[in-house]
This record gives structure tokens, C-alpha cells and sequence, in this order.
């Protein structure tokens, strides 16, 4: 398969939040028509779109009932390949999320499936079982909403589900779902999208007599039994095979996975798909879910970073990102509400530079924050109802709260703020979901107006790696990784490097050099400030140094 996504940048869409096209109050294919020229003009080579299927919305998006259609509060077919024509024309790929380790409840697929029945060809489209005398079938937990087992009354039998109650997981060991996912593939390659984001893939395939986890576990109690399953390889290899037929590409999603799981995934004689997300630079304010709260600590974070950019270097690829639909906004996270522009453009420095194809999350490029609404009944996503419902009940009312502000993916879903006018020029009607007061400060427009802002930025970053083979094949050192407040960070290819310094600091600090540069610093290619100080680092200053190295310099001033 090609590899051109090593060259590229994507921009990520949640659409019910981007813009609203038709003013019904709800993001849409339209508004999403209206801003490609806004998208291209960012730098970016494409665009991921979270579902844009129809769907029950009880996982908004992530629990589909029709896989080939498009969601009637986006629009129709007809609207989608308008925008992947527009797209394409101005030479943006268009990625499409594939959901398929479950489905909504209300998919035809699990409504014929409940009815059971020897002769029901969707009988064992999904993972049924009998419960152990009272008990369920194992112990399982579920990510969003308790137990994984949900009792069925039409059928008499539970059915498994990873996630929400509304999302029953597929049985993938039946070769008709893989025949359905493959289906499901054709249909929009058929149409002309580049390629697929794979929603939860590492989970597909589950350990046959889905043994007990260890009650001891939280949670996560059955991973050992569903994540990188035994028969994981053999399926994403047909996926593959669809693929192959395409010049597309796929990344997959991989919670929890490690190293060497992912070079499984994306590299040697399993190869099935192109590059992974990880997780693990998500964790450096909490343990294992934002809802378990720590101070942020940028050692932490530095060290998730550096352990797959050495991890993967020369062997595969990173895909990047520091935010998408499930996490908080990062600046209220990783940076500072008071040095905001500051501190969203030196998490931009961060990673931007690493090896691997970055992904850029709406809003993000204007450092959107998190929403604080005042009463959880005003949050919608499922993940932050449930910590709300099950844990510390005795805990005091502000704290509860504090930790779902702190946590809720809903912070990242806030519709875009794209000026100053009424809905943040979201849309026209009262939006679905409430904006961020903070709109009037923090939106498009104003930074389309500012040499300095978040906004050009981004641009000024992802133009610059597009044009620069160091950050394509660069090889990654970082320098210093005990300082607790800077990341100081190298790429190096053919005797030329970029080195990155990035302040978390609050204060001014003193540059640390790596004894190779001292003296030969090169230049400052890119700064977060206008005025790049010698020596000295102004709050949450990034800046990107290009340099030589001695030897191509003599020969430099030889001629
Ligand atoms: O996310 C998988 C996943 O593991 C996250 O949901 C994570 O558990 C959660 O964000 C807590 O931090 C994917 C999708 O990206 C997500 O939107 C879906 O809700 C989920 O799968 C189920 O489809
Ligand atoms: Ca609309």
C-alpha cells in the first residue's frame, strides 16, 4: 500500500459540533461543505471524520444502525459526496470511522438477532450467553455503563457489551459479520474515501469461553480476554486484503496497547494496518482515565512521548495527537487558562515535531477549553453519567462535579467557536449542546486577524513539516528528560536537525542547551513569541531551532 499519509497532517470532525449548515441547531454536512476551504487553509492534507452514520446517539455516533447511510441530522448520501468531491478537489483526503467491534441495539442486525431461532441467520451475529445459574455469564465490567452483560427478555439470554448497554459487541468469530465489515468497507472505498480510522480494533477478537477477569481489577477486568484476542490477525488481515484493493490507508485505535503489540499491528508479516493510536501521553494528569485525577506531570508526559517515538522509529509509524472527541481540552489540561495562547502553542511544539502523521482535533487549533456546566444532568455523554452514578457518592456535591469538569469528553464537544456572534457562529438556532462562555475571547475569526495567534500557528507548524524531510525521517532524541518543566527534544536526518525546546513553565527559565549545540545553535525557525530571547525562556515558550552539524558546516564555509 502507498505510503503518502507519512506526509501528511489530519484534521479531526465530531460533526454535530463543527458547523451548523441548515441553522437547525445541530452540526452538519453543509456547514462541514462551507469550511473545507477554512480546513485546507490550516495546512492540513485531510480530514477524519468521527461517525457520520445514522445512530440512537446514546454513544453519539460510536453505537451505529445503519453503517451505509449518513445520520439525517447530518444530511444525506448525496450531501456526503458533495463534500468528499469539494474535498478531494482541493486535495484533502477524506477518512472515514469504522465502528465494528459493536453496533447500536437498534441496528437491523441485533433486532433480528434477539428474536434468536435455529434457522435466524443473524442469530450469532452478536455475543450471547446463558447466565451461570443467577449469576452472569462471567464478571466483566463494562468501559461506559457497569456490568458487560445485559439480560435480553425476548431472547432469554444475556448479551455482551464493552462499552454502553446500547452497544451490544459483534461476534466477529462468525465469518457472515466479517463478511458484512468487508461489505461495509466496499461501499465507501466504492464511493472514493482514502481510508479508515478503526474504532476500538485491537478488541475484536475476544478469548473463546470468555474466562472470569480478575475481581480484583477495576473496570478493566476482561482486557486480558478481548483486547488483542487470538484470533485478531487473522481477521484484520482479511480487512486487509479489502484494503489492498484500494490505494487507502488505516489506522486503528488501540486502547491500552504497548509496543509490541502495535508493531504487531503495523509492521512484519501481520502488518493490517498502517499506524495506531495510543493512550498513553493522555495519562500524564491521571491514572488510567481522566476521571482519576493527578497533578499534570510533563516528566510523564515526556515519557509516553518518547517511549513510541524511539519504540517505533525505523520500524513503523506514529500517528499523533494531544486531543480528540473522548479527552478533555488539553490546554485546560496540560497548559494554563492564564498563559493560554502561550501554553496551546508550545503543546503545538510538543508534538508536531515528533515523528508520524499528526491529527489535529477541532478547536484545538484555537485552544478551545473545557466547559464547567453546573449540574450533571446538563452533561450528555455516557462515560461521565456513569463515574458520576457509581463512584464517591459520599464525597461532597462540588467535588463530584469538579471531577466530571475535569474528565467529561463533553468538554471536548462543545460546539466550535468560530466569532464573536451569538452561538459562536456555530449555527443561527439555539445549539444542541451548550457553548463555552469564553467564545467571545476564544474563536476563529479574531484569530484569523492575529499574526501571533493560536490559529497561525498551527499553520506556520504544519507548514513547515510538510516541507521538511528532517520531520519526515528525522530521527528522535530527547534531551534532559528529568527537567520537570521543559521538553527539549531533536530530530536529526543527513547531518541537519531541528531542536525543539518547550516550556511548561509559568516563569521565565534559563535555556538548557545539549552539550552538542552549545555553540552552534543555528537559528530559530519557529517561536512561540515574536522576540526569541538568548538564554532566556519567556512563560510557556516554544521555539524550533534548525542547525547544521560541524562537519557540513566546514564544508559549508569551505565554498
Ligand atoms: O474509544 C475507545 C475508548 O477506549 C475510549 O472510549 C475511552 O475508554 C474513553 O474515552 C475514556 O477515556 C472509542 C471512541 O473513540 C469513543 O468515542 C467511543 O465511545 C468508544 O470507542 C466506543 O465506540
Ligand atoms: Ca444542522
Amino acid at each position: 500500500m502507498q505510503d503518502w499519509y507519512k506526509n501528511m497532517s489530519f484534521y479531526q470532525i465530531w460533526i454535530r459540533s463543527f458547523a451548523d449548515g441548515n441553522d437547525d441547531g445541530i452540526g452538519d454536512l453543509l456547514g462541514v461543505y462551507d469550511k473545507l476551504t477554512y480546513i485546507k487553509s490550516l495546512g492540513v492534507d485531510g480530514i477524519w471524520f468521527s461517525p457520520l452514520y445514522p445512530s440512537p446517539n446514546a454513544d453519539f455516533g460510536y453505537d451505529i444502525s445503519d453503517y451505509k447511510n449518513i445520520h439525517p441530522d447530518y444530511g444525506t448520501l448525496s450531501d456526503f459526496k458533495r463534500v468528499l468531491n469539494r474535498a478531494h478537489e482541493l486535495g484533502l483526503k477524506v477518512i472515514m470511522d469504522l465502528v465494528i467491534n459493536h453496533t447500536s441495539d437498534e441496528h437491523p442486525w441485533f433486532i433480528e438477532s434477539k428474536k434468536g431461532g435455529d434457522d435466524n441467520p443473524y442469530k450469532d451475529y452478536y455475543i450471547w450467553r446463558d447466565g451461570k445459574g443467577d449469576k452472569l455469564p462471567n464478571n466483566w465490567e463494562s468501559f461506559f455503563e457497569g456490568k458487560a452483560w445485559e439480560w435480553c427478555e425476548e431472547r432469554g439470554q444475556y448479551y455482551l457489551h464493552i462499552f454502553a448497554k446500547k452497544q451490544p459487541d459483534l461476534n466477529m468469530d462468525n465469518p457472515a459479520v466479517r463478511e458484512e465489515i468487508k461489505s461495509i468497507m466496499r461501499f465507501w472505498l466504492d464511493m472514493g474515501v482514502d481510508g479508515f480510522r478503526e474504532d476500538v480494533i485491537n478488541f475484536i477478537s475476544k478469548v473463546p469461553g470468555l474466562p472470569d477477569g480478575n475481581p480484583m481489577l477495576p473496570v478493566i477486568n476482561g482486557m486480558p480476554y478481548f483486547k488483542d484476542g487470538p484470533h485478531i490477525h487473522e481477521y484484520l488481515a482479511e480487512f486487509r486484503k479489502v484494503c489492498e484493493e484500494y490505494d487507502c490507508f488505516q489506522l486503528g485505535e488501540g486502547p491500552m496497547s504497548d509496543l509490541k503489540s502495535v508493531l504487531l499491528y503495523t509492521s512484519g508479516e501481520h502488518k493490517s494496518l498502517d499506524m495506531m493510536f495510543n493512550f498513553d501521553h493522555m495519562q500524564a494528569d491521571c491514572f488510567m482515565t481522566e476521571y482519576i485525577q493527578r497533578p499534570f506531570s510533563l516528566r510523564k508526559l515526556k515519557r509516553a512521548f518518547s517511549k513510541w517515538q524511539y519504540g517505533l522509529y525505523g520500524k513503523s509509524w506514529n500517528a499523533l495527537y494531544i486531543e480528540n472527541h473522548d479527552h478533555p481540552r488539553v490546554v485546560s489540561r496540560y497548559g494554563s487558562e492564564e498563559f493560554h495562547r502561550e501554553s496551546a502553542t508550545a503543546l503545538a511544539a510538543s508534538y508536531l515535531f515528533q515523528q508520524g502523521t499528526p491529527f489535529i482535533y477541532q478547536g484545538q487549533e484555537i485552544g478551545m477549553t473545557n466547559i464547567r456546566l453546573s449540574s450533571i444532568d446538563l452533561y450528555m455523554d455516557v462515560s461521565s453519567k456513569t463515574n458520576y452514578s457509581l463512584y464517591h457518592l459520599n464525597d461532597p456535591e462540588e467535588l463530584r462535579l469538579a471531577r466530571i469538569h475535569a474528565s467529561s469528553r463533553d468538554s471536548a464537544r462543545t460546539p466550535m467557536q468560530w466569532d464573536s456572534s451569538e452561538n459562536a457562529g456555530f449555527s443561527r438556532h439555539k445549539p444542541w449542546f451548550y457553548v463555552n462562555d469564553n467564545y467571545t475571547r476564544i474563536n476563529v475569526a479574531s484569530q484569523e486577524k492575529d499574526k501571533n495567534s493560536i490559529l497561525n500557528f498551527y499553520r506556520t507548524c504544519l507548514n513547515y513539516r510538510k516541507r521538511s524531510r528532517i520531520c519526515r525521517y528525522g530521527k528522535y532524541r530527547e534531551f534532559f528528560a528529568d527537567d520537570p518543566k521543559i521538553y527539549t527534544y531533536e530530530r536529526e536526518y543527513k547531518g541537519k536537525s531541528l531542536l525543539i525546546i518547550c516550556s511548561f513553565s509559568d516563569k521565565e527559565e534559563v535555556v538548557r542547551l545539549p552539550k552538542k549545540y552549545r555553540g552552534r545553535l543555528g537559528h530559530v525557525a519557529i517561536c512561540n513569541y515574536p522576540d526569541p530571547e538568548w538564554g532566556l525562556l519567556k512563560p510557556y515558550e516554544a521555539r524550533v531551532y534548525e542547525t547544521i552539524s560541524n562537519s557540513e558546516r566546514k564544508n559549508h564555509e569551505k565554498n
